[in-house]
């Protein structure tokens, strides 16, 4: 239901390997190709990291040759816009459509009616559903180019049109604005993207737009199939569907009725193929993204699929009594076990995910079925993340060790016997350092922030929530910025802490971590006796044309989630292949990562998954870090006395009292260990000779993370699918 796709332009200039080309062409034409390329417009259908991954992946199986669709919706509006006013996020409308999409091919003949609402006749177990509203879903295609240009794959993205455009009898009568009303209801299906990240949300508009496109997906897939084939038994073996987490899990009774009501199968053997083509990723375990819709509002704008939902409840609770694993509870759906039951294959997106999965959220089903949870660590596209992002990388490694590594991101171990040689790792610092400089040169010119390209930079960029812990890093920040005080004549390294990252528009504690932030920005950069040191940077609107600058330039990755509550990360990966070393915790694919860079070139902090259990169950473990550890204890107080607020000093009372008190996200317990590792980061970064290479020991290591070694575990293991050979 998201594609995170960013600019296209370069991504398909590289893959077609036209960039010389291009250049001499434009120059040429006397166009800087540099600013045309940031001409177009970020398309941000996505809210995140499982937006971003669809992107990837997508782009990784035109490389693999894979046939495949990617399916969604063309929202009008993407991801809102971030600014700030006094330091606060402020939302505005992403407004990409205003100019032509180029990419997009409109393909008027392809279109389906889908039904809202409405009666069920029974016609034995089957039944007929008439509707009583009904939109159309038509298709633009966008063409997913893959490494060399050998292949590309659609992104087919459909946007609601009314039935008939407009009421002519209401119209004629005068009555202009109740004409218009079928074409402003069908319209407001693929209106926005919902901004939250987190939060299930209870909005019928939401169901409105899963069903929407998941319907129009399957008609299109079953189109394809029965252009050729004519036995339905065979879907499977011809059809993969992998669902983006539950968003589409509606495609399960779907596909069902299309089956058993439409093509007459019988339930069973409807269920049975269904299950053949389905499988399912789960992308989060925090309870309040698990989707769960109200029994009542399937019923009225579903009914049949709540029919064909209460037998399958129905016949699983006859199979395995266990009321534990129900797709029904308390008068809701709950479309992570549904999505569970539906398909044949259920993974999750690194190692320790997939196991907390098989523990947690899907312990009873995975004691029913226990071959049917999978792992599929995530991974990233290095055509993008590396080759384009970051050309002065991408040559040094070309010239080492020759481009086989666009194909094959594991032939960067390669590069590991040359770091015994200088020259190479002079040549990593050196570039690594002129991406600095271009990142400080645009910091100067888009943001008016000055910062010495010599200093550490140090960077979280990613959704702000508090299992991210946005709110550990600025704590640490202050904790820093009272010791310089202390001690300002101490040897020491400069520090740039640089976050970016929007919060959903109705969290208004991840909105608090924003203000804070910015406000500890403008206090500590005033400060003339501390700024040689640290610098503190809050980037508005974060994308990943940001995100493309940025990563480039990092020195220190922050991955500092409270264990057990990252599914994966994937700018984690992003980061550690452009050479920025890590601090983390043990939590997502933190661990795998750990494990490939080596563990010397990795800052490893705080609790694991397992500890973070039990210190959560002691009662007072916010109160007890906090005497344990005097530095936190003074950080915290700035938030209560008003040090950052002046004329408010009690806008921060709640974080510090958060922090203090409940601290579910153990803010408080993994500080201390936090500051001890950041202290092992600037022993670390003061010594040139160390740093660079461990940061090229990350490169050498992270060539598994490439979403090629992904997509083809999917294909093993998942799909069973092989490529196309030409
Ligand atoms: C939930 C909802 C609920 C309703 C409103 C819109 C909306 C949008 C997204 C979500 C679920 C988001 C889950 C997610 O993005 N998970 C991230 O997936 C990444 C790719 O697997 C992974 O790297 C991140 O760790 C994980 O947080």
């Amino acid at each position: 239901m998201e594609f995170l796709l960013g600019r296209l332009l370069e991504d398909a200039i590289t893959n077609l390997r036209l960039t010389e080309r291009v250049q001499s062409v434009t120059r040429e034409l006397g166009i800087e190709l540099g600013p045309l390329l940031h001409d177009e417009p970020d398309s941000a259908l996505g809210n995140g990291g499982l937006g971003r991954l669809a992107a990837c992946f997508l782009e990784s199986m035109s490389t693999l040759k894979i046939p495949a669709h990617g399916y969604g919706i063309r929202y009008e509006y993407g991801l809102f816009r971030q600014s700030f006013v006094d330091g606060r996020q402020v939302e505005s409308p992403e407004t990409w459509l205003q100019t032509v999409d180029p990419w997009a091919f409109e393909r008027p003949e392809l279109k389906f009616e889908i039904g809202f609402g409405g009666k069920v006749e029974e016609i034995g177990t089957a039944a007929r559903w008439t509707p009583d509203e009904a939109v159309i879903a038509q298709a633009h295609d966008t063409p997913i180019v893959g490494w060399r240009g050998r292949w590309a794959n659609t992104l087919r993205l459909w946007s609601a049109r009314p039935t008939e455009i407009f009421d002519l009898a209401r119209f004629n009568a005068g009555d202009f604005a109740a004409a218009a009303e079928p074409e402003a209801l069908a319209r407001a299906i693929t209106r926005v993207l919902y901004p939250d990240d987190t939060t299930e949300s209870g909005k019928e508009l939401r169901l409105k737009q899963e069903y929407f496109f998941t319907a129009a997906s399957l008609r299109d897939i079953l189109r394809r199939f029965e252009r050729t084939h004519d036995d339905l038994r065979k879907l499977p073996t011809k059809a993969a569907i992998q669902l983006n987490d539950t968003h589409p899990a509606i495609a399960g009774p779907e596909l069902v009725r299309l089956l058993h009501d439409e093509r007459h199968f019988s339930f069973d053997e409807a269920v049975e193929i269904a299950r053949g083509c389905l499988a399912y990723t789960n992308h989060t375990l925090l309870p309040e993204a698990l989707e769960r819709w109200p029994e009542d509002l399937m019923r009225r704008l579903l009914p049949r699929h709540m029919q064909l939902i209460e037998r399958l409840d129905a016949a699983h609770e006859a199979k395995h009594p266990s009321r534990q694993v129900a797709l029904r509870a308390h008068g809701e759906v709950q479309m992570g076990p549904l999505a569970f039951v539906m398909a044949h294959r259920v993974n999750g997106v690194s190692k320790l995910h997939t196991r907390l999965m098989k523990d947690t959220v899907f312990a009873e089903l995975n004691r029913l079925y226990p071959d049917r949870i999978v792992n599929e660590t995530n991974g990233i596209t290095p055509r993008r993340w590396l080759m384009s992002a970051n050309p002065r990388l991408s040559s040094l490694i070309g010239e080492t060790i020759g481009n086989g590594w666009l194909a094959n991101l594991e032939r960067l171990a390669e590069l590991e016997p040359h770091f015994d040689d200088a020259g190479f790792l002079d040549a990593y610092a050196a570039v690594k350092h002129a991406n600095k400089r271009d990142l400080a040169g645009w910091l100067a010119r888009a943001h008016g922030v000055h910062i010495d390209p010599a200093a550490m930079i140090d960077i979280q960029i990613k959704r702000i929530h508090e299992y991210k812990r946005q709110h550990l890093n600025i704590l640490e920040a202050i904790a820093l910025w009272q010791d310089i005080h202390d001690a300002p004549n101490a040897e020491r390294v400069p520090r740039v802490k640089i976050f970016a990252g929007k919060a959903a528009p109705g969290y208004a504690f991840a909105k608090q971590i924003i203000r804070l932030i910015n406000d500890v920005a403008a206090v500590i950069n005033a400060d003339p006796v501390t700024s040689p040191w640290l610098q503190v940077a809050f980037l508005p609107n974060y994308n990943v044309s940001l995100a493309e600058r940025l990563i480039p330039a990092a020195d220190l990755s922050e991955q500092i989630s409270t264990a057990g509550k990252e599914a994966s990360g994937t700018g984690n990966m992003k980061m550690a292949l452009n050479g920025a070393l890590t601090i983390g915790t043990l939590d997502g694919a933190n661990v795998e990562i750990r494990e490939r860079v080596g563990a010397e070139n990795f800052f490893l902090f705080g609790m694991t998954a397992d500890e973070v259990l039990e210190r959560r169950a002691m009662p007072d473990h916010a109160a007890r870090a906090i005497a344990d550890d005097p530095r936190l204890a003074r950080a915290l107080e700035t938030l209560r006395n008003g040090t950052f607020s002046a004329p408010d000093p009690g806008r921060y009372r709640g974080i510090a009292d958060n922090i203090s008190g409940p601290d579910y996200f153990l803010v408080a317990s993994d500080f201390s260990d936090f500051w001890r590792a950041q202290r092992e980061v600037d022993r670390a970064f003061a010594d040139p000779a160390r740093w660079v290479r461990a940061a090229a020991h990350n490169t050498a290591g992270s060539g598994w993370f490439s979403a090629d070694r992904a997509i083809r575990g999917y294909m093993r293991d998942v799909w069973d699918a092989a490529p196309v050979e030409l």
